[in-house]
């Protein structure tokens, strides 16, 4: 009999576990928490609307954003599933000044760092728009049974081994990469648990969408003014005009253009220098996912992955999507395009 098969995040994940030489299942554990701390903060995003958790918490973060309630909740409750996987040995969080480094002889031990925005997107928490939770998770740098050290949260891009984000949308995803592709699984909240649902995830070289903050257009820098004209221009050759969309919430407007093909563009401009993003927390999480799907993802000159970093809230310029869409955004800032 052809029954309804499903395989769960947790299922995939151990089975997944054996393309890992040597995997010992530390790094299995690690994952299948943050799918549990997933379906926790979904919960309650899911109901922030009916119950007192809208509005600000009343702080401030370090980049100076008063908090929204959620965003605290979400920090917490990502914190507390790391510390418990017994695998990881500190965290960095876009709502954390420093570090956050895990004591206990079991945590030292961890060979595991987290990096995370845990609600990105939060401004649009209050008009009921998707909002998600973005993290990426390295190996450590310094020796396991000491404590977590700031170095080993400064390293590039490429030496990410996962990343990832949870959509709290329409429906729940969760969408991660190991390196060796990007899947993704959609919460089924009547068993509650996250099911594969996006084998493979591959995104069209070429795609018809742009994304961008155009309100500020007259900041921006010249190339990408001049790409912004090229994207409005008429050409049934090369599908143009593109449509223009943008939520103002990275992991919405990033899913979007992944599943559809597309481009997201948050510049530099005369009053940021280097954007708004942030290079650990948003932009190599969402970069290593760009390039896994056959992506890819700049600041306009160099590629996001191999940008050291030199400070934790450290911003960049981020141009990410459909390849041949972001060669050509390189080509009008560096090449002067008309
Ligand atoms: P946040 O981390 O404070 O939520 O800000 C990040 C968000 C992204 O989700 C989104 O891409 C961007 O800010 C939108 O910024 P803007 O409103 O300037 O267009
Ligand atoms: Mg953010």
């Amino acid at each position: 009999m052809k029954g309804y098969k499903i395989k769960t995040l947790t299922q995939f994940i151990i089975e997944r576990q054996a393309d890992f030489p040597f995997a010992t299942g530390e790094f299995s554990r690690l994952l299948y928490q943050v799918g549990v701390a997933a379906k926790v903060i979904n919960k309650k995003v899911n109901k922030a609307g009916l119950v007192d958790i809208l509005g600000e918490a009343g702080e401030v973060n370090v980049q100076g954003e008063e908090q929204k309630k959620l965003d605290v909740f979400a920090n917490y409750q990502l914190i507390q599933a790391l510390k418990s996987s017994g695998e990881c040995c500190g965290v960095a969080s876009e709502e954390d000044q420093e570090i956050i480094t895990f004591d206990n002889d079991l945590e030292r031990d961890g060979n595991y760092i987290f990096c995370m925005d845990p609600l990105d997107g939060s401004s649009n928490i209050d008009v009921n728009v998707s909002i998600g939770t973005i993290f990426s998770i390295y190996r450590r740098i310094s020796p396991r049974g000491e404590k977590a050290v700031l170095e080993d949260f400064l390293q590039e891009g490429t030496k990410q081994i996962a990343a990832g984000y949870i959509i709290y949308g329409s429906s729940t995803m969760l969408v991660y990469t190991t390196g060796r592709g990007v899947f993704g699984f959609t919460l089924d909240s009547s068993i509650g648990e996250f099911c594969l649902s996006h084998m493979g995830i591959q995104t069209p070289e070429n795609g018809a969408i742009y994304s961008i903050n155009e309100g500020n257009i007259g900041k921006f820098p010249d190339g990408v003014k001049k790409y912004i004209g090229y994207c409005q221009e008429t050409d049934k050759e090369t599908n143009r005009p593109y449509s223009g969309r943008y939520i103002g919430s990275l992991v919405a407007d990033f899913h979007r253009n992944l599943l559809k093909g597309g481009i997201f563009i948050y510049p530099q401009t005369a009053s940021a220098p280097n954007g708004k993003l942030r290079l650990i927390y948003e932009c190599n999480p969402i970069a290593f996912l760009a390039e896994q799907a056959g992506g890819k993802a700049t600041n306009g000159t160099e590629r996001i992955l191999e940008i050291k970093p030199h400070s934790l809230h450290q911003r960049v310029p981020f141009i990410v999507g459909s390849k041949n869409m972001v060669d050509k955004v390189e080509s009008f800032l560096n090449n002067g395009e008309e």
